[in-house]
């Protein structure tokens, strides 16, 4: 993560993290300095009450802090909504930002089947607390693989497949982007324009450089195929490409399964590494098997890839940090070697992942009834977002908003990416207390048969009153 980490072949890391050493010297030496002055200060009024003593001590109330140059940082683009959210007291707010599931009631949802793993947890006292391995729980690595490419996929049966759980799917994106800056010869990552906002920062503090390919075409509010296909082609050979695995984030546009082909293609016959991102699979179709289609088909052709797993949404493990970083590699050689260094990138990052969520999904993942249970609850759940798709649909076309929804119904996966600009979108906050990012997207899972119509309102206001 910081530059006294990087290898001799590695990049230089960012700027965000190198100071001189010199000055941060300097400001602990008078900082300590301005401490033991207090301290001489605090002694010699001991006779006098805590309180006392700092108010009746004009410099120590005066002195700097050592932080007093940190400038404020902005809120994050999407989890800056929650807070802001969580600040009005509007009855009628409505928090359609982060990609987070509710009920129709609009409650965070805990599934029934992981309750039930975690009581089967509980009740087995033969369960320790102990440091798990660096790379993780080893049934759950397992299981995250086969789950995503598939319970006969060749490169598992060879293992050429190295996996280590990490801090659900951002942890794993930064992780393999770690130690992509490290081994890999070509440090250029080409992401999606647009794509989810923590990307460009994930990859760049990894130690890589960022830059974009085409993805979407505003005016046809679908996939800018062409514009895709050239930007690969003319990306360096062996450059890294971000693909979102299904129900593209924010665009909620996918590519067909023909251009999926096309894309492997051209990627493989460029040499370039893919890296998936898979944070929703079973949230697009409703099916795990159909939404990990992208990702197996570049695994079976026999290439190598990296794919970060995240288990957030599909099982609602938000808050528990879990997913998978899996690198599929051409032998089982070099797999076990790329496994040492990433247990290399992890230990002095974070150690070791947090027990408790691997062992809910691998209780799951291992129960063929829990597993069958989960894939019900699933697809309800991507049931519920297709359904508040057609409401929302409807109920625009009901009110004769101006202009043509249907991307609402044709997008994939948790979000819509409505096409409202900032100015629509900063007006729907402040009048009808409604919260998205400014980019236009919302969060279809955090909408429910009762709050449509007053969306409906909004969007109408919206795109009838601000340009
Ligand atoms: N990839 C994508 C494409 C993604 O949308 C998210 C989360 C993640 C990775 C990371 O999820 P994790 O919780 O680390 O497993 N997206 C939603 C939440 C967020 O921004 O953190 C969102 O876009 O609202």
């Amino acid at each position: 993560m910081s530059p006294q980490f990087t290898s001799p072949g590695a990049h230089s890391s960012s700027p965000t993290f190198s100071s001189s050493s010199s000055s941060s010297s300097s400001s602990f030496s008078s900082a300590s300095d301005r401490r033991l002055n207090a301290l001489v200060r605090h002694l010699a009024t001991e006779e006098s009450s805590p309180m006392d003593s700092i108010s009746a001590s004009p410099t120590s109330a005066h002195a700097d802090s050592v932080f007093a140059h940190v400038v404020r940082g902005p809120e994050d683009p999407i989890l800056g909504v929650t807070v802001a959210y969580n600040k009005d007291h509007s009855p009628h707010k409505l928090n359609l930002g982060v990609g987070a599931y509710r009920t129709e009631e609009g409650k965070p949802l805990v599934l029934n089947v992981v309750r039930k793993a975690e009581q089967n947890l509980v009740n087995d006292m033969s369960r320790v607390k102990e440091y798990l391995p660096i790379v993780g729980l080893a049934d759950f690595n397992k299981l995250s693989a086969r789950l995503i490419l598939g319970a006969d996929s060749p490169a598992i049966q060879e293992n050429r497949v190295t996996t280590v759980q990490c801090l659900s799917g951002t942890g794993s994106l930064r992780v393999g982007g770690e130690f992509l800056a490290r081994h890999y010869h070509e440090r250029t990552i080409y992401i999606p324009q647009p794509t989810w906002g923590n990307h460009t920062k994930v990859f760049t503090l990894a130690g890589l450089s960022v830059k974009t390919y085409r993805y979407y075409d505003p005016a046809t509010r679908g996939l800018n195929f062409q514009g895709l296909l050239e930007d690969l082609g003319s990306a360096p050979a062996g450059a890294v490409v971000l693909l979102h695995a299904c129900a593209h984030n924010p665009t909620g546009v996918d590519p067909t399964l023909e251009q999926w082909e096309q894309i492997r293609q051209l990627m493989r016959s460029r040499a370039l590494l893919p890296f998936f991102d898979s944070a929703y699979q079973g949230f697009a179709s409703g099916s795990l098997d159909a939404d990990a289609q992208s990702v197996r088909r570049f695994a079976a052709d026999g290439g190598e890839l990296l794919l970060a797993q995240s288990y957030a949404k599909n099982m609602g493990l938000y808050g528990e940090r879990v997913g998978a970083l899996s690198i599929v590699l051409k032998t089982a050689e070099v797999a076990s070697k790329v496994e040492s260094q990433l247990k290399l990138v992890i230990r002095p990052m974070y150690s070791n992942p947090p027990i408790h969520g691997a062992s809910i999904v691998a209780t799951i993942l291992k129960d063929r009834d829990l597993f069958n249970e989960w894939t019900i609850e699933l697809k309800a759940m991507a049931d519920r977002i297709i359904s508040m798709r057609h409401q929302l649909f409807d109920s625009l076309r009901a009110k004769g908003t101006p202009g043509d929804w249907s991307h609402i119904i044709k997008q994939i996966g948790m979000f819509t990416f409505t096409g409202l600009n900032p100015e629509q979108v900063a007006f729907m906050t402040k009048e009808y207390h409604i919260y998205m990012t400014s980019d236009g997207r919302i969060s279809m899972a955090g909408l429910s048969s009762r709050t449509v119509p007053h969306l409906t309102e909004a969007i109408h206001a919206a795109v009838t009153r601000v340009a």
